[in-house]
């Protein structure tokens, strides 16, 4: 099977699955619902929760075992984007082609979409793992997945690096300072997919601490080509306005290094990602995956 039938099969999967672990609602907190599906349906890459499934499969777990994992991710990447657009923060009208989520809902049912997307994703964790208690092995593997996961999107996680984000903007700050906002803001969350993937999967220290480093290298990767995109990307094809570290005075890694600069760091960091990979069998799909965030836009 090639990586595109591979990529769409894994996407599916989750897509599939993404609606059945949403709550069943009361009719009178419908718009709720609505809200949080909107933006659940609105069409994002998913590339967070392939990349905890893909991750589980090589260290050799079961796609089912991981599944509430994967779209628990997704849950919690999809609530932080519907926040991040709110005029409080960055004040996008446009997320994946279509108007944000406050645009279509109001601030109001944006925020409370958000709330509950995050929630929905600690009860489908909480439920999966009361579901499994009599499988002590799997069970403390779920539990080491579920604290990467709301580690790494909490306050010491993208919170923090939002929060840091937020109060940076219209300052010029160091290298050391966007460093931290870089790995807290993006690139937690996508090591915690993958550590979250090598967990559930049963992986060794050495096997995770290689994973850990491939993770943190595309997670600052992909956050560092946002910043370049932002700048000399396609608006059609990134489905939002460019521009905005710009109108928000964001320091970024171009902004810090400049844009050529930039894009040797990305290819530098997915070089080592693909090293790293390379030493192991059975991760052609990793691979090609990281080829393919390597490709993103420019
Ligand atoms: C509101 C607590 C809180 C945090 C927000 C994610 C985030 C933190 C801010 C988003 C700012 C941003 C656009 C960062 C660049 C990296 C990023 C998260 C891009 C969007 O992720 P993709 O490309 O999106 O995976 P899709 O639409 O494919 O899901």
């Amino acid at each position: 099977m090639n990586f595109e039938t591979q990529y769409n099969q894994k996407k599916e999967w989750v897509e599939s699955n993404l609606e059945s672990f949403l709550p069943t609602l009361d009719v009178k907190s419908q718009t709720l619902y609505d809200a949080m599906l909107y933006s659940l349906n609105a069409g994002g890459k998913r590339i967070r929760p392939i990349l905890l499934l893909a991750t589980n499969e090589f260290c050799g777990g079961d796609t089912e075992n991981a599944m509430p994992f994967a779209c628990a991710i997704e849950y919690i990447h999809t609530y932080s984007l519907i926040h991040d657009d709110l005029p409080a923060m960055d004040d996008d009208d446009y997320r994946r082609g279509k108007p944000s989520n406050h645009k279509i809902y109001g601030e109001a049912a944006a925020i409370l979409a958000g709330d509950g997307l995050l929630n929905s994703a600690m009860e489908m964790i909480c439920h999966d793992i009361y579901h499994h208690m009599g499988d002590f092995k799997n069970i403390k593997n779920k539990i080491l997945a579920a604290r990467e996961i709301f580690t790494a999107s909490g306050c010491k996680g993208m919170i923090g690096g939002q929060m840091a984000d937020i109060e940076a903007e219209g300052k010029r700050v160091s290298k050391e300072h966007l460093e931290y906002i870089h790995m807290n803001k993006t690139t937690a969350l996508i090591m915690a997919s993958v550590r979250a993937g090598a967990f559930l999967g049963g992986a060794g220290e050495a096997l995770l601490k290689n994973l850990t480093l491939f993770s943190k290298n595309i997670g600052l990767a992909f956050q560092i080509t946002d910043d370049i995109l932002d700048i000399c990307g396609d608006e059609k094809l990134l489905g939002k306005s460019l521009g905005s570290d710009i109108k928000h005075e964001k320091t970024t890694y171009p902004s810090l290094y400049g844009i050529e600069a930039s894009k040797e760091k990305v290819k530098a960091l997915h070089e080592e990602s693909y090293q790293i990979l390379d030493r192991y069998e059975g991760t052609d799909f990793l691979k090609a995956l990281l080829k393919r965030l390597m490709d993103r836009g420019f």
